[in-house]
C-alpha cells in the first residue's frame, strides 16, 4: 500500500526514477570554448542566415543560434558561425566542426536514422516551390516541361525535384551548382528556366534580384520542408538544452512574453509564468541551466514571433506572412509542450 502511494506520488509530480540527463560530450566542449558553433549556409540566405555590411551574421537562424548562447551563458554574442554548403553540411556536423547545424535542414527519416542525426523542434514549417523569372510566362510548375533547373546538391531539393516531374510526367535538365552564390547567379544570369528550393529561401533569393517584381515564386508547394536545428545523435544533453531553447520562444510568445515586456511579467502572479521565468525555481536546476535561462533568452533575443517579425515577416524583404508558422491558438502549427 505503502509502496503504490509512492509510487503514485512520483507519478503525480512527475518525476521520473532517472537522474539528470547523462553528460553529454558537446555541452563539455562548448563550455571549455566559451561558444556556440552554428553551422550556416556558406553563401547566405538573407533573412535566415547572411553577414550584414559589417561581416555580421544576422537572421532568423543565427537569433536561433544566440538564443542557445544566451541559454548557457546569458549572452548572446558567444556564438561562431561555421559557413557550410548543402553538400558538406552534415559530414561537418559529425566531423563536430559545428555544435548546431541550422542551414535550413529539412528533418527526413534517413537524416534521423541512418545518417545519425537528431533534430531540435521545428522551427519553420516550408515546402518546396519554384522561383521563374516573370517574363517566361509561366503561372504554375504544370508549365515548366523540358525546363532547365537550377538546384543545390545534397538536398531534399534535388530529390523531390525527380519526384515532382517524373509524378507530372514532365522533364527537366537538373543544373546542378554547389554553391549558394553561384547558384543565385546561374539564375539571375538565365543559366537555368527557374530555381527550385524551399519557397522561403526563392523569397529570399527573390529579394535580391536588382528587381524582385521581376521574378515570381510560383504558387506549386511540391513538398513538405519542416526546418529544424540539427545535432548528432546521442547526446542527450545537449538535445534537451538545443530543443528547450527553441520551446522556450513558442512558450514565450503563447504567454505574452516579449523582450520589451519580460522584466513586468517577473512579478506576473501566473504560475506558469513565474516557473517559466524562473521566478519559481525548479525548470532550471531540471535542465542544469541558470533559473534565469529563458528570462535571458527573450529578454536578449524575444519570443518567436518577434525573432519571425524581425527577420522574415511582411515588414521585411522577405515579405513571408506567418502562414502556417503561426501560433497553434491562431492556427498555426507552433506549439510548444508544457514548461512544468
Ligand atoms: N531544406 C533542404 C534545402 C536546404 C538548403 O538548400 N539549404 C541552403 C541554404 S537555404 C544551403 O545549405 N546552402 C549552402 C550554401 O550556402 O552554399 C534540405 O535540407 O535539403
Amino acid at each position: 500500500m505503502l509502496r503504490s502511494v509512492f509510487l503514485s506520488a512520483l507519478v503525480g509530480t512527475g518525476l521520473a526514477l532517472a537522474g539528470p540527463a547523462v553528460a553529454g560530450p558537446t555541452l563539455d566542449a562548448v563550455k571549455a570554448r566559451g561558444s556556440v558553433k552554428c553551422g550556416m549556409a556558406a553563401g547566405g540566405t538573407p533573412g535566415f542566415m547572411a553577414p550584414d555590411s559589417k561581416g555580421q551574421w544576422q537572421g532568423f537562424n543565427v537569433e536561433v543560434c544566440r538564443a542557445v548562447a544566451t541559454a548557457l551563458f546569458g549572452d548572446p554574442k558567444k556564438i561562431e558561425i561555421v559557413p557550410a554548403t548543402s553538400a558538406n553540411r552534415f559530414t561537418a556536423l559529425q566531423a563536430g566542426e559545428m555544435d548546431i547545424l541550422l542551414n535550413n535542414v529539412t528533418m527526413t527519416l534517413v537524416r534521423d536514422t541512418q545518417l545519425g542525426f537528431n533534430f531540435a523542434p521545428v522551427i519553420f514549417y516550408d515546402g518546396q516551390g519554384f522561383l521563374a523569372p516573370r517574363k517566361l510566362g509561366v503561372s504554375a510548375a504544370s508549365g515548366l516541361n523540358g525546363a532547365t533547373v537550377c538546384v543545390l546538391p545534397g538536398t531534399t531539393t534535388e530529390l523531390n525535384l525527380a519526384d515532382y516531374f517524373r509524378k507530372s510526367n514532365m522533364t527537366f535538365t537538373p543544373v546542378v551548382i554547389e554553391s549558394q552564390d553561384e547558384i543565385r547567379s546561374a539564375y539571375f544570369s538565365g543559366r537555368c528556366d527557374v530555381m527550385t528550393n524551399d519557397r522561403s529561401s526563392l523569397a529570399s533569393i527573390r529579394s535580391l534580384a536588382p528587381n524582385p517584381d521581376d521574378h515570381v515564386v510560383l504558387p506549386d508547394v511540391i513538398s513538405k520542408e519542416p526546418l529544424a536545428p540539427t545535432i548528432r545523435q546521442g547526446d542527450e544533453q545537449w538535445s534537451n538544452i538545443v530543443r528547450w531553447t527553441v520551446n522556450a520562444l513558442v512558450e514565450a510568445e503563447e504567454s505574452g512574453i516579449t523582450s520589451k515586456n519580460v522584466d513586468d511579467m517577473l512579478t506576473s502572479n501566473d504560475p506558469g509564468i513565474r516557473r517559466f521565468l524562473g521566478v519559481t525555481a525548479g525548470l532550471g536546476a531540471a535542465i542544469e541551466l541558470d533559473e534565469k535561462w529563458a528570462y535571458k533568452v527573450v529578454k536578449s533575443v524575444g519570443n518567436y514571433g518577434e525573432i519571425y517579425d524581425r527577420n522574415l515577416g511582411p515588414a521585411t524583404p522577405i515579405g513571408l506572412a506567418r502562414g502556417v508558422n503561426a501560433l497553434w491558438t491562431k492556427g498555426g502549427l507552433m506549439y510548444s509542450p508544457p514548461f512544468r
